[in-house]
This record gives C-alpha cells, sequence and structure tokens, in this order.
C-alpha cells in the first residue's frame, strides 16, 4: 500500500508538466476581463487565483477534485464502524486528486494520532490565556507557535533547493492537521470545562474520533460521525474564500504551514466568514426566545424582516460565489433528516422551517444576490441538539475542518513553485485615470 507521500510524488511531475505547457503554450490567453466592479467589488468574480483541489460553480456548488459531495460520500472511506467519510480520507483526496483505500485512510489516521501531541510550551501557552479570550483567536495563537518546530522554516534556513520545499511543506501540515484535535480540544476544555482533565490521543482511532473524545463526546457516536461530515465538507471551498485565501496569501511569502495558516484563522474567525456559525444559533435562539411556542411561518417572516429592517444580515444567507442552496447545507439537512432524534428537535426544526421562509423575504428584501441558505444555516443546530452548545467554539470547529484544504494547497503551491502573491491596486485617482485613457 503505497503512503501518501508516496502517493503525492507520483501526482507531482504530471501537475508540473501541466503548469509548464499552460505557461507556454497559453500564458496570453484571455479568460476573462477586469471591470471596475470588480476593483470596487471586494474581486467578486475575478478569476484570478491557482487552487488545484476544488471548484465552485455558482449553481452546483463544490466539487473535490470534480467530485461532488454525494460522490465523495459514496466513495470516500468512513472510520471503522462509521458510516461518513473521514477528515483523513478528504484529506487524502484534495491533496493527491485520488480517492484512498479503507487502508491508506486508515494508515493515515494511525499516522497522525502519532504525531497529535502537543509541544509541552504550546500546552502553557494555553493554559495561561484568560478563558474570556475568544477560543478562535486561542485557535490562532496556538497554532502559530507550533511554527517553533517549523520542518520548512528550518530546512530554508540550513538552505534548500526550491524542488524540495514540498517535502518539508507537507511534514508541516501533516504535524499541522495531526496537533489541531489536541489544540482546539484543549481550547474547550480550559474555556469551558476547566475541570476535566483531558484524555490522551487514542492511537487506533481516526483523527475526527480523536477529537471528538478529547471533547468529552467520545461516547456519543451520533456527535462522532456528524463530527466527521462537518469536517469533510467544511474542508475545501476553493482558493477565493477568504481563509483558504489567506493562507495561500501568506505562504506565497514563504512563510511555513503554521503562521500561514494561523493567518487563514483570523479571516474564518470574521461574522461574514466562518463566525457566522455561531452567528447562526445565536440568532435562531434569540428568534425562538421571542416567537415563544406559537412558531409559524408568519411569526418568523416577522423576525426576519426585523432583524434586516434593523440593518443587520441574516446569518446563514448569502454568498460571495454560490447563487442556489449550498449543497453542504443539503448534506447537513440529510444527515438530521436521517435521524429521528434530530428531527424531533425543536432547534433543527426551527431551522428547517426558516429555511423555507427566508429565500422569499430576502429576494423581497432585493439585496443579497443569493438568498439562499449556506453551510452556516444548519452546521451549529445539530452541535447544539448534542450537547455542544457553546456558540462561540463553533467556528474553532470549522477551523480545524478549513486546515484541510488550506494547507492542501501549501503543498501544491510549493511543489509547483508558485510566485509570491502581488496583485496590482489603485487608488481612486489613478482609477479614474484609468478608466480616462
Ligand atoms: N442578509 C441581509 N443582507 C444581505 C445578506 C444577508 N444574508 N447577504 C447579502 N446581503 C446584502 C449585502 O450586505 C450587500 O448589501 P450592501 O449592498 O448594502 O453592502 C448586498 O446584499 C449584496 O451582497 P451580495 O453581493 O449578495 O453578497 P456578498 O458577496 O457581498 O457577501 C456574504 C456574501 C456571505 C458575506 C453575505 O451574503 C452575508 O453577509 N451573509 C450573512 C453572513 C453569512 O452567512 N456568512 C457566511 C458565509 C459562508 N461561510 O461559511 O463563510
Ligand atoms: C467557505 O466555505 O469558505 C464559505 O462558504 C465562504 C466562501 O466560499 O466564500
Amino acid at each position: 500500500t503505497k503512503s501518501l507521500k508516496e502517493t503525492l510524488q507520483e501526482v507531482i511531475p504530471a501537475k508540473q508538466e501541466q503548469l509548464k505547457k499552460l505557461k507556454t503554450e497559453h500564458s496570453q490567453a484571455v479568460v476573462g476581463e477586469v471591470k471596475v466592479e470588480n476593483i470596487l467589488g471586494g474581486m467578486r468574480g475575478l478569476k484570478a487565483m491557482l487552487w488545484e483541489a476544488s471548484v465552485l460553480d455558482p449553481n452546483e456548488g463544490i466539487r473535490f477534485h470534480g467530485l461532488s459531495i454525494p460522490d465523495c460520500q459514496k466513495v470516500l472511506p468512513p472510520a471503522p464502524g462509521g458510516k461518513e467519510m473521514t477528515a483523513e480520507s478528504m484529506f487524502w483526496l484534495l491533496l493527491t486528486g485520488q480517492v484512498p483505500s479503507p487502508e491508506q485512510s486508515r494508515q493515515l489516521s494511525a499516522e497522525l494520532a502519532e504525531k497529535g501531541e502537543l509541544p509541552e510550551f504550546v500546552e502553557k501557552l494555553i493554559d495561561s490565556l484568560p478563558n474570556t479570550l475568544h477560543p478562535m483567536t486561542q485557535l490562532g495563537m496556538g497554532v502559530a507557535a507550533l511554527n517553533h518546530d517549523s520542518a520548512f522554516q528550518a530546512a530554508y534556513e540550513r538552505g534548500i533547493k526550491k524542488s524540495e520545499y514540498w517535502t518539508y511543506t507537507l511534514e508541516d501540515c501533516l504535524n499541522l492537521t495531526a496537533k489541531l484535535p489536541a489544540l482546539a480540544a484543549r481550547i474547550y476544555r480550559n474555556v469551558y470545562h476547566p475541570e476535566r482533565s483531558l484524555p490522551a490521543l487514542d492511537k487506533n482511532l481516526d483523527l475526527v474520533g480523536n477529537y471528538s473524545n478529547m471533547l468529552g463526546f467520545g461516547a456519543n457516536e451520533h456527535l462522532t460521525e456528524y463530527l466527521r461530515l462537518y469536517i469533510a465538507l467544511h474542508g475545501d471551498h476553493e482558493g477565493g474564500n477568504a481563509s483558504a485565501h489567506t493562507s495561500h496569501l501568506v505562504g506565497s511569502t514563504l512563510s511555513d504551514p503554521y503562521i500561514s495558516y494561523s493567518a487563514a484563522l483570523y479571516a474564518l474567525a470574521g461574522p461574514l466568514h466562518g463566525l457566522a456559525n455561531q452567528e447562526v444559533l445565536r440568532w435562531q435562539m434569540a428568534m425562538q426566545k421571542e416567537i415563544g411556542d406559537n412558531i409559524t411561518h408568519d411569526s418568523i417572516k416577522e423576525y426576519l424582516w426585523k432583524t434586516l429592517k434593523s440593518g443587520q444580515v441574516v446569518p446563514g444567507y448569502g454568498h460571495g460565489v454560490l447563487r442556489n442552496p449550498d449543497p453542504r447545507f443539503i448534506a447537513l439537512q440529510e444527515f438530521c433528516k436521517s435521524r429521528p432524534e434530530l428531527q424531533s428537535s425543536p432547534i433543527i426544526q426551527l431551522v428547517q422551517q426558516t429555511a423555507e421562509v427566508a429565500p422569499d423575504v430576502l429576494k423581497e428584501h432585493g439585496k443579497t444576490k443569493n438568498p439562499y441558505p449556506n453551510v452556516d444555516a444548519t452546521s451549529g443546530c445539530v452541535l447544539h441538539h448534542y450537547g455542544l452548545t457553546e456558540f462561540k467554539y463553533y467556528t474553532v470547529i470549522f477551523g480545524v475542518s478549513r486546515a484541510l484544504g488550506a494547507l492542501t494547497q501549501l503543498v501544491w503551491a510549493r511543489a509547483l513553485g508558485l510566485p509570491l502573491e502581488r496583485p496590482k491596486s489603485y487608488s481612486m485617482d489613478a482609477l479614474e485615470k484609468l478608466i480616462k485613457n
């Protein structure tokens, strides 16, 4: 059985060749135009980044190396005894473009569990933080501090050839992925359950099995399975989203994967991006409180209008690229539908009812280009139902997941020798001159 590194080593030459051909034969081909609206509108719609692992179609949603979410659910190996694809199998697919065998996926689980412990100084750093510091801030700090042991940074200092960059980057990316559960679980324990002791990593468990166990939910197989699905689904969303793009930008300066991904986490921590995760549940609970027992489509509609009229966005709705309901939202809803205990959960029912009403309200409101739910509209409510009720923690789980895609691309960026990212900017005066010319 080939290891992840061996598999990657085999696929790299063909990709390098593909890039070379694109550069030599198509460098001057035009694939789009730059309008002033792109410059003023957060670069929305601008085709300007290379990203290997996934491509987002505005109508169909995400495909990972061409595989849709239902395809992935069919072919990616689950954990022993489970049904949902593992984080490892998604990571393997994202990185190599190939579906791992169950044995390869298990081998990767064993490798990650082996590397999963935190250095003592990082444990001490996290333990020294006040429990009032947002869990995302803590996660970013812990990830950045792990760069103390960066293989890439040490090798770069020693002086290595460009063709060797990717192997050290891969080493860092595997180490970081492996350590994220222990780091994220430690933050959860410290902030919410300081009386608990943290279980040691179980070398027989997959990454998310260990994460769930360290969070204190190891006995809850339903939640562990949900976390596997959640983490695999949130792994990658092409390159332009704010967190992935940040990691790519910082990584392009040859900052090591730890500090590159730490920067990405702080992009994820914004309410228009990953923090919508926590905002949705906070907002749905406030709605539940205000409406009381008599929840109807009309009462939800009224609450939606109240949110919009107060100038706030409806969290969990809209998207920078998608123009249809997010297939990740659909996959999580399907998970809910397959479990009777979730179907009878009031908060899950409320999320479902809101999704029935909100698109029409947002269309009538007339601002958002996409009135449909995104993944954040539903992701938190299952966590809440199963007892992981601390909203402020939710984006940390997203942060554990997004590493899969962002780190994958860092390996590819180094394997392909991608350059420093440095777009051209203009002042408004300079732009006006450009328009006149
Ligand atoms: N509720 C109210 N107004 C909205 C919403 C919404 N859910 N979505 C977009 N709009 C407004 C938006 O604020 C903008 O208004 P203005 O012209 O006054 O600035 C207008 O509609 C046009 O925005 P769009 O071009 O449709 O959206 P854009 O690409 O700029 O932003 C989001 C995308 C995701 C930031 C935006 O839809 C939003 O704020 N959604 C709510 C927060 C959210 O769910 N974020 C999570 C995204 C997914 N993720 O995991 O990262
Ligand atoms: C994501 O998963 O990153 C979000 O859906 C936001 C995006 O794609 O822009």
